[in-house]
């Protein structure tokens, strides 16, 4: 299987390309746009004087445009990396709580995340399409999307409930892609 990655920081200022194809018909690649379709996306800047063990979601102007690149139907993947703080289930000591749905135009709220579904961490996940229950799966999906179209992808990001470091924390998303039904 062959898989195309993209990278953004969420709090940080660095942007890593990387495509492949499959050597015979297919193309396969994937880019990170902002919602408007206009640039790609660098980076959610959020700020300082957050508090702890508080959600910050993704707002319809901050969102993200995950878009196939490629010349076939694609399904993307999300995984991710902090600095300093580990990407868990529940708030901890330097533990953060990071999630994505795919949500159409319509940002999401808390309770629409699931830490069933939609819990990013360090092992890729592939979105799918369970009739609502699917990885990542809102009001979108992230699964068969179709060349040259894409889909709105949401954070949610729930800060630690203590910290014995990271004043400054940036975590990396890695939006992969392969092809639909590979
Ligand atoms: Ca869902
Ligand atoms: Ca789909």
């Amino acid at each position: 299987m062959k898989i195309a990655t993209r990278q953004f920081l969420l709090c940080g200022l660095f942007f890593v390309f990387c495509g492949v194809s499959n050597g015979f018909s297919a193309t396969l690649s994937v880019v990170v746009r902002d919602a408007e379709d206009t640039q790609d996306y660098s980076a959610w800047p959020m700020g300082s004087g957050k508090a702890l063990d508080t959600a910050y979601i993704m707002s319809a102007e901050e969102c993200m445009l995950v878009k196939n690149d490629g010349d076939v139907a694609e399904d993307f993947s999300i995984a991710a990396t902090g600095t300093n703080w580990t990407l868990g289930s529940a708030t901890g000591e330097d533990t953060c709580i990071l999630m994505g749905l795919f949500n159409g135009d319509s940002a999401p709220i808390g309770t629409d995340f699931s830490t069933t579904n939609d819990l990013i961490n360090g092992t890729p996940v592939w979105a799918t399409d369970a009739s609502g229950a699917g990885k990542f799966q809102g009001a979108n999906d992230g699964d068969n999307v179709a060349a040259l179209t894409g889909e709105k992808l949401y954070i949610y990001l729930k800060t630690p409930s203590s910290l014995t470091q990271g004043a400054e924390e940036a975590i990396t998303i890695t939006i992969g892609c392969r092809e639909h039904g590979s």
